[in-house]
């Protein structure tokens, strides 16, 4: 896919987001809307994994550890032709698989995740079982910034470093911003870059909305090698939505009615 065409998946996306949780009146708008490219890159570009092979034990895996940004997740889904989009209106709905934090009730959704800090363990054991049984699949987790504060990140880090996990590719939704704070005041993460080189990471570092860039770099990384990668995506909370960019209330503020439309008018271009 051309890249103008990803980059309008990434407003469909975004779109997708701000109608859900308007009208569900529930939702992280600043969290989906900060990985909504990445989504768009990877799930039209990037990933072997599709409706049509979902069930193959090839395809490759992609696990949204920052699962709270869950709208991201299903509104991806949903253009990819995963469900129909319609399925959409149905986000926090009563016995509605599209619950806040992801399940593997929804198609194409691999794990549960939203507790913060466990998809990067659970992708580099996917990345590990590649490995052992000789499948040429690959794992990739998008975790935040903050989510990096847990400390069972590094010792996936170790792990996916020590078993060579050249098929793991780690990408981190560098906002900034966390749940009540920045991640420096909260618990400083700086320098990413250095820490997982000295992890023994293939390290690189790209801005997160920039389509073209990041189908770029997924291509020519060495996914048959023996080093990890750490993609660290720059990136803006709330992105597309003026009022909502790098704003901390936006992790969760709910839009009223005049933003709603003033979020979709924005994110009509
Ligand atoms: C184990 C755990 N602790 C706390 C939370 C509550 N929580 C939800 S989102 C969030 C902040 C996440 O910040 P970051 O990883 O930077 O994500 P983003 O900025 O992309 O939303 C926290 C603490 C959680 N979901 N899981
Ligand atoms: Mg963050």
């Amino acid at each position: 896919m051309k890249t103008n065409e990803i980059n309008r998946k990434a407003q469909a996306i975004r779109r997708d987001i701000v109608s859900m949780i308007s009208s569900a009146q529930g939702g992280h708008l600043g969290c989906s809307l900060s990985e909504a490219d990445i989504l768009a890159v990877l799930f039209f570009h990037t990933l072997r994994f599709s409706p049509e092979n979902r069930e193959d034990a090839g395809r490759d895996r992609f696990v949204l550890s920052k699962g709270h940004a869950s709208e991201g997740l299903y509104a991806a889904l949903a253009e990819r032709g995963f469900f129909p989009l319609s399925f959409l209106d149905r986000y926090l709905e009563k016995d509605s698989p599209l619950t806040i934090h992801p399940t593997n009730h929804v198609p194409g959704i691999e794990v549960c995740t939203g507790a913060l800090g466990h998809g990067f363990s659970i992708a580099a054991g996917m990345a590990l079982a590649a490995k052992l049984n000789g499948a040429l699949y690959r794992v990739f987790v998008l975790t935040g910034d903050g989510e990096l504060d847990e400390g069972s990140n590094w010792e996936a880090a170790m792990a996916a470093a020590h078993f060579k996990l050249g098929n793991l590719t780690l990408i981190v939704d560098n906002n900034g911003l966390q749940l009540g704070d920045s991640v420096s005041n909260t618990m400083e993460i700086a320098p990413l870059d250095k820490k997982f080189e000295a992890f023994g990471f293939d390290v690189h570092k790209v801005d997160g909305h920039d389509a073209a860039a990041l189908a770029a770099l997924f291509d020519s990384l060495d996914y048959k090698g023996g080093k990890p990668h750490a993609v660290i995506a720059s990136t803006v909370k709330g992105k597309g939505v003026s009022f909502a960019e790098g704003r901390l209330e936006w992790h969760h503020s709910i839009p009223n009615e005049e933003q709603r439309i003033l979020a979709l008018k924005e994110l009509s271009i």
